[in-house]
């Protein structure tokens, strides 16, 4: 039987939170034990909490929903320095803080977004990180989906990569969507459609490594990518590791929180992807059983898939 697209939205959120919350016990860490990542998959902590990855997931996709799926940036940009400002523990990057302290506090998202590391804007992961509902959105094209990415980027990551960033994870997100279950993604045609949507050279260099990088060691992705908290260090990473393992979230899972460094963001942003390209059904249910807020994010993604 064919996926539906509801079962897609609902396993790349569902997916992508239970991730952020198991990696990020270990997110900053480095040399991290395989026994101990996979133990931590395989019985994790209870309740799985999430952190600021998922918290703004949640409010693009609802900003979604609420919007019939445009984009109003100073209602974003004001729902983000909301979120933050009634959770700011949720783990946020030190320019997110900087940069939403002030959206929280009525400056314009236009210059509280550029005023970040001197100037040149967040090349953060974090317009990636959040951006999986646009990846989502039904009856769109890549074109679509890879201009409401930039969008969404805008109001927080004006730095060229912190926006490919965004892109790149929305087009992965869509692209598996868009997959049916009876292909398994080809890595080439997969990187292919990225590249030719994202603008900078230093993401088409590293994306174009990633077909390189599927049937080799696992060692291979963190010696080739920073695996930070940057957008060019963590978004092709997780795309390589999801090529790896398209069907298999625990392994996914397990292999991204592995490269150790962003281990919340990568593994969520690897899992977003296995979610739309596997769909609910490959959630394990005793992980939704214990996410805090599950019925929120089963909600947000109904809200984006539509009936
Ligand atoms: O992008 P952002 O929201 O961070 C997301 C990360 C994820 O790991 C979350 O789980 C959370 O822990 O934070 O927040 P930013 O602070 O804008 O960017 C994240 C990091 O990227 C920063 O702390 C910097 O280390 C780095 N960075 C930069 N470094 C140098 N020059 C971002 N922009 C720059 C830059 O211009
Ligand atoms: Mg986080
Ligand atoms: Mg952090
Ligand atoms: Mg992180």
């Amino acid at each position: 039987a064919s996926l539906s697209w509801r079962s897609r939205a609902r396993g790349s959120l569902l997916l992508a939170a239970c991730a952020d919350a198991i990696g990020s016990v270990f997110e900053g860490h480095r040399g991290l034990d395989p026994e101990a990542v996979a133990a931590a998959v395989d019985r994790p902590k209870v309740p799985l909490q999430w952190t600021d990855d998922t918290a703004q997931m949640l409010v693009l996709a609802e900003h979604l929903a609420a919007q019939e799926g445009r984009i109003d940036m100073d209602a974003l940009a004001a729902a983000f320095g909301a979120a933050w400002a009634a959770e700011p523990s949720r783990g946020y990057g030190p320019g997110a803080v900087t940069m939403l302290a002030q959206i929280a506090a009525g400056t314009p998202w236009q210059s509280a977004a550029r005023a970040v590391f001197d100037g040149a804007g967040s090349l953060g992961n974090g317009a990636a990180m959040r951006v999986a509902p646009i990846g989502l959105l039904p009856g769109r094209n890549l074109d679509d989906v890879a201009a409401a990415a930039v969008t969404s980027a805008l109001v927080s990551h004006v730095h060229p990569e912190g926006i490919d960033g965004a892109v790149a994870q929305a087009l992965a997100v869509a692209i598996a969507a868009n997959t049916p279950g009876t292909e398994r993604p080809q890595a080439n045609e997969f990187i292919e459609q990225i590249t030719a949507r994202t603008a900078t050279a230093a993401f088409a260099a590293d994306l174009q490594a990633v077909p390189s990088l599927i049937d080799g060691p696992a060692s291979a992705i963190g010696e080739r990518f920073r695996c930070d908290a940057t957008a060019l260090g963590a978004v092709p990473a997780s795309i390589a590791v999801f090529l790896r393992h398209p069907d298999d979230p625990r392994a996914a899972i397990k292999e991204a929180i592995g490269l150790g460094g962003d281990t919340d963001t990568i593994a969520a942003m690897t899992a977003g992807i296995c979610g739309a390209y596997c769909g609910e059904d490959a959630v394990p249910a005793s992980w939704t059983a214990v996410l805090e807020q599950a019925a929120r994010v089963l909600a947000a993604a109904d809200g984006i898939a539509g009936p």
